[in-house]
């Protein structure tokens, strides 16, 4: 594993220190430090006024409780989190995650990720991510609308257009975004369309905001590959997860004439010899709201379902982990690897390990990290926030047309960092300092706030 430069090692210690336990958190600092070494040796004074002791310190983090009233008439507690990053770049823009392990680490590693992916974006926007501790699973649609309403009765006094502008994440899609907004709505007596993205077309939604970070790393990996030479056509590709990452990942694989070999829930796998029905997989999770363990009985042939186990290990050229944190290990790398994988890019925030990271980039493996590589959400979020500014809407062509120009310049300019950084091909340096540096810029200007 690389070695953290002596001059940011004092950091990295102080973070440890500091925020005890918080293992996702340690990991996602960590990373970040690795790849600062080589800027402080060249430009040493973006480690002068503490500046990156400051980027790795939230500006606020903010813990609330969540009470509501069940279906069956009890109450229940839960714990709410929001986590303001940074704001050198714009108000705080980061998504919302409802899912039984969120607690404060999980906030600040996802919400310390923010602040270098929206820098790479090129928008103007800071750093933040929210959450709760709540599982919506077995939920049913009037539990879930309560608990949104009383996330949004407290978190509602911490945001604005200007201010803090959340989104979704894992277990927060378009149905808790309208629920959250209609109570935002009401509490404000404010028609702030601009307060949170992701929002309904009918409501001051944008078009491809849904599809945008599915359909956005695989404009990612289209363009690394393009690099070699090679195209999508033909490739066989593994998809963790099959919620909307995974699902728009899916879509795109298959117009660029890639083959979707299986996918997965947190419970197993599915793999469809045929490719994945992707309308099959919409209608289990998203109208049926049903378990993945559903796909072979509905399909009829072809397709079979593995309970447990790693999807990793179903053989492919291209893997796109798309669910969650640490869900493939070096395990999983070195089977990837053994199977012949060329490319690994991440759906999700940090799906990979830090040894499966080392293991792609030892071993020839295209490696893109979530930070790069999943930002055309967050990207598309900040284009729904231009229209609602604007009080227009565009249409689905000029939005995928510019998610589409975002993701190149992103890649072009993690790959051109990277070569300046004497580590071509290196995205996980070229995606680090190229959002450092954006972040530092801003910061260094507006002085030791
Ligand atoms: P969804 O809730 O729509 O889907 C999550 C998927 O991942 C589901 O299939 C879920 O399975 C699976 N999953 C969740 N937690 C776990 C777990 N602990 N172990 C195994 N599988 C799990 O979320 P998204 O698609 O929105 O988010 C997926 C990833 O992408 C996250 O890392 C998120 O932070 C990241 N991301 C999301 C963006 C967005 O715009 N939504 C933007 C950029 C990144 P099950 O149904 O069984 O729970
Ligand atoms: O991780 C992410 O980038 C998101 N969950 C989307 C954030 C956003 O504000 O659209």
């Amino acid at each position: 594993m690389s070695k953290i430069d002596e001059k940011l090692q004092p950091v990295l210690d102080e973070v440890l220190r500091r925020n005890a336990g918080e293992a996702e958190f340690h990991q996602a600092v960590r990373e970040v430090l690795e790849s600062l070494g080589r800027v402080v040796a060249k430009h040493p004074d973006y480690a002068s006024h503490a500046l990156i002791e400051r980027i790795c310190e939230p500006e606020r983090q903010i813990i609330f409780r969540v009470p509501w009233v069940d279906d069956a008439g009890q109450v229940q507690i839960n714990r709410g989190f929001r986590v303001q990053f940074n704001s050198a770049l714009g108000p705080y823009k980061g998504g919302i995650r409802f899912h039984p392990s969120v607690n404060l680490g999980i906030v600040k590693f996802l919400g310390f990720e923010q602040i270098f992916k929206n820098a790479l974006t090129g928008m103007p926007i800071g750093g933040g991510k929210g959450g709760s501790d709540f599982n919506p699973r077995g939920r049913s649609d009037g539990e879930i609308m309560r608990f949104c309403q009383a996330f949004m009765t407290e978190l509602q006094r911490h945001l604005g257009e200007y201010t803090d502008v959340p989104a979704g994440d894992i277990g927060v899609g378009g149905r808790e975004i309208g629920y959250m907004f209609g109570q935002y709505k009401r509490l404000t007596n404010r028609y702030e369309a601009g307060v949170l993205t992701g929002k309904g077309l009918v409501y001051g939604g944008s078009r491809a905001r849904t599809e945008a970070t599915g359909f956005g790393l695989v404009y990612f990996v289209q363009q690394m590959l393009a690099t070699k030479g090679a195209t999508l056509d033909g490739k066989r590709v593994v998809v963790s997860g099959s919620g909307n990452v995974a699902v728009y990942a899916m879509d795109k694989v298959h117009q660029f004439g890639g083959k979707v070999m299986a996918c997965s829930d947190s419970n197993g796998y599915v793999v469809d010899e045929n490719g994945i029905d992707l309308d099959l997989i919409k209608e289990i999770k998203e109208v049926r709201r049903e378990r993945l363990s559903e796909y072979p009985r509905l399909r009829g042939t072809g397709a079979h379902y593995i309970e447990g186990g790693t999807i990793w290990d179903v053989p492919c050229d291209i893997a796109l982990p798309c669910a969650t944190q640490n869900e493939l290990t070096g395990k999983d790398a070195t089977t990837l690897i053994g199977n012949g994988v060329s490319v690994v890019g991440e759906g999700a925030n940090m799906p990979s390990t830090p040894d499966a990271v080392e293991l792609f980039q030892t071993n020839g493996v295209m490696f893109a990290p979530g930070k790069a590589a999943n930002a055309g959400g967050v990207a598309t979020s900040a284009l729904e926030m231009q229209q609602n500014a604007s009080r227009d809407s565009w249409t689905f062509d000029k939005t995928e047309q510019r998610l589409a120009e975002i993701m190149r310049s992103i890649h072009d300019n993690c790959a051109a960092t990277a070569d300046e950084y004497s580590a071509p091909g290196n995205y996980v340096l070229g995606a680090n300092i190229a959002g450092f540096v954006r972040v530092a810029e801003a910061m260094r200007s507006l002085g030791v706030i």
